[in-house]
């Protein structure tokens, strides 16, 4: 028999996507229940092409379940993953609420598959979408060169705060459309008002430096996620990385500048080429023809797309590359799936 897998979460900005992603990928489930909050229940929902009508999560909402898929806040995650994990269920967690715990492995089945094997407590967490945005070209790298620094800057889409960051972006959009809001100090925010939703400033039209919630000495809690999740993926607990996390007015897709020094030189056309075979990734960077990603090209599909691929100018060991992936699919819904998927196949 086929394993029954649950979707927690089915409404939410992720869990769209997965519907969209387990109806694309090759079909190995039996059953798919869908799971959301009690306010969505009764809703049908499409998946793998038909409708499936939506239960309200509930210890009984795990009965006969192989495998759950969380895309819910933290705080539902860590109440509920554990509910699900001692009815035997292997949870698949979104969340940042088990990632760092070290009885629970955070998986990138493309650079750390291996980690699946050890998870005590039934739980499997998936990274944040700024970290998996970048770290399938990064574990490839580090395989060949042996990482030793990271400086990243992201440029996060909205989709990243869930539906109310693109809600409230398309706001912003209507609200600033065909004005020439922009030329002087306040004039955005004053035609935004409150409507700044899940993000502190205006987001059309401009950038912000924040993401998250604050943390120590003045870093946002997206920086410390992308700093201790990379540590934890590519096992290396003590490497230095420098993290600033933006928000810009792009609906899906996260972007990041990466500087990556490694143990001895490296050479940009060994990087190409590791780059272009490495699972997962698509090496797209011809400038002299004005080929480099950008979310424009990138949202909707599942690599991880790497251009400007440069040596430092003052340093041999280290690169610089723009990466842009898909913040709902590798960098959350599918590498989901693809955990999933793998947890499937053990039990087969
Ligand atoms: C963002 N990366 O773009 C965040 C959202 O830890 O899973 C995901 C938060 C998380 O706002």
């Amino acid at each position: 028999v086929r394993p029954t897998l649950a979707v927690v979460g089915a409404t939410g900005a992720v869990g769209t996507v997965m519907l969209r992603i387990l109806s694309q990928r090759a079909d190995i489930w039996g059953e798919i229940r869908l799971v959301a909050s009690p306010r969505s229940a009764g809703r049908k929902l499409a998946v793998r092409g038909e409708e499936v009508e939506v239960v309200a999560l509930s210890e009984e909402a795990f009965d006969g379940v192989d495998v759950a898929m969380f895309d819910v806040p933290d705080e539902v995650a860590a109440q509920w993953a554990p509910v699900a994990a001692a009815k035997g269920v292997v949870v698949v967690d979104n969340s940042g609420a088990f990632r760092m715990d070290p009885q629970v492995p955070l998986v990138v089945p493309e650079v750390n598959a291996h980690a699946l094997r050890s998870r005590p407590r039934g739980i499997v967490a998936n990274p944040n979408c700024t970290t998996l945005s970048m770290i399938v070209a990064l574990g490839a790298l580090h395989a060949e060169y042996g990482l030793r620094e990271l400086v990243v800057s992201s440029y996060q889409a909205v989709s990243g705060a869930g539906r109310a960051g693109v809600d409230t972006l398309r706001r912003q959009i209507a609200l600033v459309a065909g004005t020439e809001l922009g030329t002087n100090p306040g004039d955005l925010r004053r035609a935004v008002g409150d409507a700044t939703g899940p993000f502190p400033e205006p987001v059309a039209l401009n950038v912000v430096p924040w993401a998250g919630s604050l943390r120590a000495d003045g870093w946002s809690s997206e920086e410390m996620k992308v700093r201790d999740e990379s540590r934890k993926i590519l096992g290396l607990p003590k490497l230095p990385v420098a993290v600033t996390c933006v928000r810009v007015p792009v609906v899906t897709t996260h972007s990041l500048t990466v500087h990556a020094r490694f143990q001895d030189e490296v050479t940009v056309e060994g990087a190409r080429e590791i780059i272009a075979t490495a699972p997962g990734v698509v090496l797209f960077d011809n400038p002299a023809a004005g080929e480099f990603p950008t979310p424009a090209d990138v949202v909707g599909t599942d690599p991880t797309w790497v251009g400007r691929v440069r040596r430092a100018l003052d340093d041999p060991t280290a690169l610089e590359l723009f990466v842009c992936g898909d913040n709902l699919r590798k960098g959350a819904a599918l590498n989901t799936a693809q955990i999933a998927e793998l947890v499937a196949a053990e039990l087969a």
